[in-house]
């Protein structure tokens, strides 16, 4: 009887260590700065949001969606900006004899693509900013205004769902 009382009790200890991780109060292991979102431009329905995500927990997580509400923007998705063709044939645009002494200096094009998932180590920051990691807003319902405040629900594999507030921004 004794043994099962002990562990009965050192469970509700780590459960409480658990729970109180998270001084900044807003995420379970996760804490979300500075998030802003690129004004639109009249047009145009497609804009990017940005911010920095803290994983102050003890172990991994994962951010996995994100949404903006429903009347501000159609659909969120992750994505991640890379510079690829670099100095590859492909991207010269003629011929496919190279002559092998040009020194591949094409510069790098910026290319994005969808992602599912980004990794936050343990104690680590995640920036998402320009040229690296963003959320892509599709279906913008009207121009968002530098000024604004929008509401984004993040999606995390162990910390849950977390809703911020990002304001608009030009840049
Ligand atoms: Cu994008």
């Amino acid at each position: 009887m004794n043994t099962i009382r002990i562990g009965a009790v050192s469970l509700a200890v780590a459960v409480l260590a658990a729970c109180g991780g998270g001084s900044g109060g807003n995420a379970r292991g996760v804490e979300v700065d500075g998030a802003w979102i690129r004004a639109s431009i009249p047009g145009k329905d497609m804009t990017a949001g940005y911010m920095s995500l803290r994983n102050t927990g003890e172990a991994a997580d994962e951010l996995v969606g994100a949404s903006l509400p429903a009347g501000v923007a159609e659909r969120t998705e992750i994505h991640e900006s890379v510079a690829v063709g670099d100095g590859s044939p492909a991207t010269m645009g003629h011929g496919d004899h190279m002559s092998g002494t040009n020194g591949g200096s094409t510069p790098p094009v910026m290319e994005m693509r969808r992602v599912s998932r980004i990794e936050l180590p343990e104690g680590k920051t995640v920036r998402l900013e320009p040229g690296g990691y963003h959320l892509m807003i599709f279906g913008v319902k009207e121009p968002l205004e530098a000024g604004r405040k929008v509401e984004v629900e993040l999606r995390f594999r162990h910390a849950g769902t977390v809703t911020v507030t990002a304001e608009v921004r030009t840049g």
